[in-house]
């Protein structure tokens, strides 16, 4: 179908709502592969919120759904704000726009128009059809969130992070931490959990580099704590750096551990621990395993490597976003350069840059390289 038109009509309420709706969004992420992870809002003509939901997960209800079952009768004459264009085709579950129909919203705003040529502005045809308001927004955050599964329909490799903390000795690998990890008095190092950090890195698998790295034993135990459905992968070049066997187990309880190794490994390991080992010669390279990620429909992957595999990831455009905190490095935009520089990087390969600030005034900069939505 044709570009559909961009409604100017746009409000500060329809601002604030879509964040609302990223928000829910974000909830799943990490959990819906290979969906998109989506939020719904209800709201009534007065501008009561009366029904919220999110997709939590391919094979259950979309998120116009469950906001739509919580509003109940409400729907009636609402707005409907929704981060992806609802569906207008059968898959695992029936159309949405059919639902919102059903229910008598009277407009829909969507964040952005959803890519899936079986929807591709068909569902949002359908609803001006038959007589609904309809605004697609464009919304950058929406497309942030949806980008790892903008990639994956545009038949691009999977959506890679990484992220860490730049010290004066150099750059600390982390992984993402779970976003029912950050309770109100969740403390993260000496500053609270930044909540931008969590909503804009998505992981469906998290990579450990086991060599590179001076901290795999705390990124095993943050790797741990991500949800079950979010897969770990180790790369072990030298069978010198395995991590004990009680780590791999916590590793691999109730979610899939997968370890690429450069030497053999004891041939008893993978059942003992129930993992899966996949010998590679030598050096572990990043584009084999961003292969199989992407075989298994991975759509994301953050990837916590030392600087040998970090180049290797830069070089073979497998990094979309990058996430750093500066720590003690005086003037941050100078020193900003001085990171990019170091990774053989400049302000040209940067599409968005984000700037967060923690409260014991260190910053964190989230950057998208230049193709990072797909
Ligand atoms: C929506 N709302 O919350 C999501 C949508 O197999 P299905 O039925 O789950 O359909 C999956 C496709 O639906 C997915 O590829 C994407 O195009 C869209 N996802 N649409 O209206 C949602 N998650
Ligand atoms: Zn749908």
């Amino acid at each position: 179908p044709a570009a559909l038109p961009i409604s100017p009509a746009m409000t500060s309420s329809d601002e604030s709502l879509m964040r609302r709706c990223v928000t829910l969004a974000t909830r799943a992420l990490g959990r819906t592969r290979p969906n998109p992870p989506v939020g719904c809002v209800i709201v009534t003509p007065d501008g009561r919120i009366v029904g919220e939901g999110y997709h939590p997960k391919a094979g259950e209800p979309h998120a116009e759904v469950f906001a739509l079952r919580q509003a109940g009768d409400l729907a009636r004459g609402s707005t409907a704000y929704v981060s992806l264009e609802p569906c207008s085709h059968h898959g695992r579950t029936p159309p949405c726009c059919d639902a919102l129909l059903a229910a008598g919203v009277a407009r829909v705003v969507a964040g952005v128009v959803d890519p899936n040529p079986r929807v591709s502005g068909g569902g949002l045809a359908k609803l001006r059809e038959h007589g609904v308001e309809v605004t697609v927004m464009d919304d950058d955050s929406c497309r942030e969130v949806l980008a790892p599964f903008f990639r994956r329909i545009g038949g691009k490799s999977l959506y890679g992070s990484v992220m860490g903390i730049v010290t004066d000795d150099g750059f600390e690998a982390m992984l993402p931490w779970p976003l029912e990890a950050m309770g109100d008095d969740c403390k993260w190092e000496s500053s609270e959990v930044p909540l931008m950090w969590q909503q804009r890195v998505q992981a469906d698998a998290v990579v450990i580099d086991c060599d590179g790295l001076p901290n795999t034993s705390s990124l095993i135990e943050s790797a741990a704590r991500l949800p079950a459905s979010v897969a770990r992968v180790l790369l072990i070049a030298s069978a010198a750096n395995l991590p004990t066997s009680d780590a791999l187990r916590l590793l691999a309880k109730d979610s899939s551990l997968l370890i690429f190794c450069g030497e053999e490994l004891p041939s008893e390991l993978s059942k003992e621990v129930g993992a899966r080992v996949l010998p590679v010669g030598g050096d572990v390279p990043v584009q084999e395993v961003a292969d199989l990620l992407n075989g298994e429909g991975m759509m994301s992957v953050a990837w916590a490597v030392g600087d040998n595999l970090r180049a290797d990831l830069l070089q073979g455009g497998l990094v979309q976003r990058l996430v750093f905190v500066l720590d003690g490095m005086g003037c941050s935009v100078c020193a900003e350069g001085d990171v990019l520089g170091g990774w053989g990087l400049d302000a040209n390969d940067v599409s968005r840059r984000q700037v967060e600030p923690c409260s014991d005034g260190r910053e964190i900069i989230h950057l998208d390289l230049a193709d990072a939505c797909g």
